[in-house]
């Protein structure tokens, strides 16, 4: 799913690129859920923080290849009381994976763009060179999922810490399908939605670390950057990130 909005009202105007995003979302079900799935995607773009939309496109596919199995990254949270503070935090622990310090800070000048895209940047970890074939749009990883009995499981344990949203489930799912491609090194994610200042950075050596006060209550800015190795097959990556079907086990 995906919906968006046009930047000025105007409705003679429908090119793509003065659409705002407003929300998306995309998982792997059985058929007998996809009634129920997509009245929830439906509300879920209906009733969004980042404003009304006046489009909402949704894509229903038969996946075409069984889905392979992945596990999930670990999860830890890390307090911080500002965007300044997690930055700092967020520097130190990518540093040592190999990603210099400006090449850190320019990820965050995408992030903090006022021009949301609805999909993540891939930048090269030594050259800072972003691999998106669209700026606008970003990479949008898409075909995953989890099965029925490690949602339940995982359910139960972002129960006791109080962090059993949607968000976080879909949030770590990401995550963990983006982290074991090899070419990845690391994320950065800030989310866009203005009421919501948690966010994330994820590597399988780091796992996936929560990071509070990423950003200002109120930001309507926020994005994905991966950061990947300079030797990248860049095709094969985006195929990997948006066809690929991986489901959570
Ligand atoms: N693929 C690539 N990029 C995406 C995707 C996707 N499937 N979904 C979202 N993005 C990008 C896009 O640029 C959005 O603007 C940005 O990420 C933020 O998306 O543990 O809510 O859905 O408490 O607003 C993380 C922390 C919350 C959760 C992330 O992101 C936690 C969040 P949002
Ligand atoms: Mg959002």
């Amino acid at each position: 799913m995906r919906a968006s909005k046009s930047n000025n009202g105007n409705q003679i105007n429908n090119d793509e690129s003065i659409q705002i995003h407003i929300s998306g979302a995309e998982g792997i079900y059985d058929d007998n859920e996809i009634n129920k799935v997509v009245k929830e995607y439906i509300k879920r773009a209906m009733n969004h923080s980042r404003g009304k939309p006046d489009k909402i496109f949704l894509t229903i596919e038969s996946l075409k290849q069984s889905p392979f199995e992945i596990s999930l990254l670990s999860l830890s949270t890390v307090s911080c009381n500002s965007p300044e503070e997690a930055r700092e935090f967020i520097i130190s622990k990518l540093q040592p994976l190999g990603i210099a310090k400006d090449i850190i800070e320019n990820a965050f000048r995408i992030i903090n763009s006022p021009i949301t895209m609805r999909g993540a940047s891939l930048i090269k970890t030594e050259s800072g060179i972003p691999c998106e074939p669209d700026t606008v749009r970003g990479v949008r990883v898409s075909r995953l999922g989890i099965d029925k009995e490690s949602q339940k499981r995982l359910s139960r344990k972002l129960a006791k810490l109080n962090i059993n949203t949607t968000r976080v489930k879909e949030a770590l799912t990401i995550a963990s399908k983006v982290a074991y491609h090899k070419s990845v090194v690391a994320e950065i994610c800030v989310s866009d939605d203005p009421d919501y200042t948690t966010g994330y950075i994820a590597s399988k050596e780091l796992g996936y670390i929560r990071i509070t006060n990423i950003k200002r209550l109120g930001d309507m800015n926020g994005g994905r950057v991966f950061f990947i190795r300079e030797d990248t097959d860049i095709n094969e990556l985006i195929n990997y990130l948006e066809k690929t079907p991986v489901i959570i086990r």
